[in-house]
Order: structure tokens, then C-alpha cells, then sequence
């Protein structure tokens, strides 16, 4: 079912972000707006009156060409070579054999009303010295759990809030068989490191007021369920993929590469929305 026209095209530049500043954008064709600045998000409230005839927004996100060679990260004698092997894979960018590419999120960004999120809690586990899932999006208010099943080895989970190292989250020894709980109170982007060696470890928690997020799946597909008829700005993220530097033994990647469009959602309808990465680093989002 298709509700846009196909030739609604959008792109923008990845670029490097401050959290308070959106990417600069520029239009290099649409029949729908593109959004250059999006606005702040409102304050989400749960109202079940505005679901009667729900729409649905969905779609794949696929790799453009070959997948540029990945590095993998030596293990250093501080890196548990025996626990963690002699190298270990780049966790940035995987891409499926059709070419879709997991680990992207997709989200309405300025949604105000709607179902309620699910407060499930979430884990991520680290296993073989690595976190599993890489990328994780849940709700403020639902705990993150952390586990290690790595018998024998200690992880130390820090956590900061956005892409640097100055806004300190959490620090937090996570030894073998110990479950460890953090509630996630504020919503945004969260970027997990070990400290104890693990240089190569990295993972993204990204957080949100409301229901209507998804990260991809293996074969690069979102959805996202029970969304109010409106229109919306639909936010792409994918963590970035080019290693741009080393701090000491820890690589550190390229920009998150983002992109927004504006979606019409039709009572009862389901809207599709595709997105291309390629090897310019330039997310374009496509309707069908
Ligand atoms: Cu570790």
C-alpha cells in the first residue's frame, strides 16, 4: 500500500552533531518537505482516543553498492586475548546478504500523543567480549539490564549520554553472573564502552518519551505499530562506520550519519519509507 508519491526524494549530509543541534540539511527534491531544523520534540502523553483507525510506518534500510572492508580491532595483551581472541570484528556496519543493513533506528520525532510505550525491560548481554545488540532503542522509564555471561572475565560497562566523554551516565563493574539494572531516565542517545581493556567494545542505547521508535533487523527492516493518523517528521540514525582516529587502542568512528522526512500517515494505512546508505556516508530516504 503505498500513499506517497515515488519521487519524494531527500538528502542530507552526514555531518557531526552537537545533541542540541540538528544536522544542517539541504533539498535536493521534494514533493514533501524536507526538515531542515526539526523542532523540538512536544511532550508526549498517552491518549488512547487518537488510535481508532491506527496507521502503520514502515520499511528497509539497504547498503548501496559493496560493503566497504571492515577492520577488525586487534586484542592487546590488556584485552583478555585469551577470553577475547586475537582480534575482534568492527561492530559499525553489517550488512545483510540483500544488502540491508541492521543496527539502523528510525523514529518519529515530534509525536505527541499516542499508545503507551512498553516498559518492558531490556537486556544486553556481553558475550565472546562484545555487547549483544550493538544498537538498542526503549523508553524512558524501562530498565536496562546488563549481563555477562563471559565466565571469568570482568566487563566494566561506562555509559555517557551523546558522543563524547564528558557527560557521564554510569560506571559500572559488571563481573561474570551478575545482572545489573539501570532505568533509563533521560531520552536520547547513550554510547556504552568497557573499561576494562576491551578497546573494541561499543554499543548505542537510544531512548524516547513515547512508543514510536525501531531499530533494524538483520535484514534491515523497521516498523513501527499503532501510529495516529498525521503528519510526522520520520528521523533516521545509523551510528557511522569510518574509523577516524585511535584514542591510545580504542578506534573512535565517523559521525552518525542522520536524515529526516516528512511522512503523511492515512487512518488505517500502512505508509512505506525506505533508506539508502552508500559509501559517501549520505542517508537518502525514499517513499513507495
Ligand atoms: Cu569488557
Amino acid at each position: 500500500m503505498r500513499t506517497l508519491p515515488l519521487v519524494a526524494l531527500l538528502s542530507l549530509v552526514a555531518c557531526r552533531r552537537a545533541p542540541s543541534a540538528p544536522p544542517p540539511g539541504r533539498t535536493a527534491s521534494a514533493t514533501i518537505p524536507a526538515v531542515d531544523a526539526p523542532a523540538p520534540a512536544p511532550i508526549y502523553r498517552v491518549d488512547p482516543t487518537v488510535l481508532d483507525r491506527p496507521g502503520i510506518l514502515q520499511g528497509t534500510v539497504r547498503w548501496r553498492g559493496a560493503p566497504p572492508a571492515v577492520t577488525p580491532t586487534a586484542v592487546g595483551v590488556g584485552g583478555n586475548p585469551d577470553h577475547c581472541g586475537a582480534a575482534q570484528p568492527d561492530p559499525t556496519l553489517v550488512v545483510g546478504a540483500e544488502g540491508g543493513v541492521s543496527n539502523s533506528v528510525v523514529w518519529l520525532a515530534d509525536i505527541g500523543r499516542g499508545a503507551a510505550p512498553d516498559l518492558s525491560p531490556v537486556t544486553v548481554d556481553q558475550r565472546g567480549c562484545r555487547y549483544e545488540p550493538h544498537v538498542l532503542a526503549l523508553p524512558v522509564g524501562a530498565e536496562l539490564r546488563f549481563g555477562n555471561s563471559d565466565h571469568g572475565l570482568l566487563h566494566n560497562v561506562h555509559a555517557y549520554y551523546g558522543y563524547d566523554d564528558d557527560d557521564n551516565w554510569f560506571n559500572q563493574a559488571s563481573p561474570h553472573g551478575l545482572t545489573v539494572t539501570k532505568r533509563i531516565q533521560r531520552a536520547g542517545v547513550a554510547r556504552l564502552i568497557c573499561d576494562a581493556g576491551h578497546v573494541w567494545m561499543l554499543a548505542y542505547v537510544h531512548a524516547f518519551t513515547h512508543p514510536y521508535f525501531a531499530v533494524t533487523d538483520a535484514a534491515g527492516r523497521y516498523i513501527l505499530r499503532a501510529v495516529p493518523p498525521g503528519r510526522y517528521t520520520l528521523r533516521f540514525w545509523h551510528e557511522g562506520w569510518t574509523r577516524r582516529a585511535m584514542e591510545g587502542t580504542r578506534p573512535r568512528f565517523s559521525a552518525a550519519v542522520e536524515t529526516s522526512r516528512v511522512v503523511d500517515v492515512p487512518a488505517g494505512t500502512a505508509v512505506t519509507t525506505d533508506f539508502t546508505l552508500g559509501a559517501d556516508a549520505v542517508a537518502v530516504a525514499v517513499a513507495r
